[in-house]
């Protein structure tokens, strides 16, 4: 299996559709902790700590990464980073926690539908690889 590092780098940057929206559509399974109308919640595949959720709008709406964010994504923006804190949380996660947005390759980015990392349940360190 490709390191996530590697998954980036080959990802090509686009508009197409990703494997978030099969998710989104439970067209294939995923372990789904928190879910409204706009935010999906759930487990990374390959987690990098003993609690690893991501959190997606439910419409990406050009929002493939961070960088492409414009004044109409202010609000999902905040409600993505506002969500995390309830999931962070409803996962007990109450000494502490780390939230992640990668951008682009040389973010390490891999999937081109934002998306927020909630990390917990372990010593995090700093500065991160
Ligand atoms: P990033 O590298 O920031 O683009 O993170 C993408 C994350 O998506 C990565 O940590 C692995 C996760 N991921 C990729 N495919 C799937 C999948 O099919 N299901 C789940 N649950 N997570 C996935």
């Amino acid at each position: 299996m490709a390191s996530e590092k590697e998954a980036a780098l080959a990802a090509i940057p686009s508009d197409a559709p990703t494997i978030f929206d099969k998710i989104i559509n439970k067209e294939i399974p995923s372990t789904v902790v928190y879910e409204d109308d706009k935010v999906l919640a759930f487990r990374d595949i390959a987690p990098q700590a003993p609690i690893h959720i991501l959190l997606i709008p439910k419409v990406r709406d050009g929002l493939t990464g961070l960088s492409k964010a414009e004044e109409r994504h202010t609000e999902i923006l905040g409600r993505l980073l506002y969500t995390a804190k309830l999931v962070a949380k409803q996962e007990g996660l109450d000494d502490g926690f780390r939230i992640v947005i990668n951008d682009g390759p040389k973010g390490c980015q891999s999937v081109y539908h934002i998306h927020v990392h909630l990390l917990g349940g372990r010593q995090m360190n700093w500065p991160p690889g």
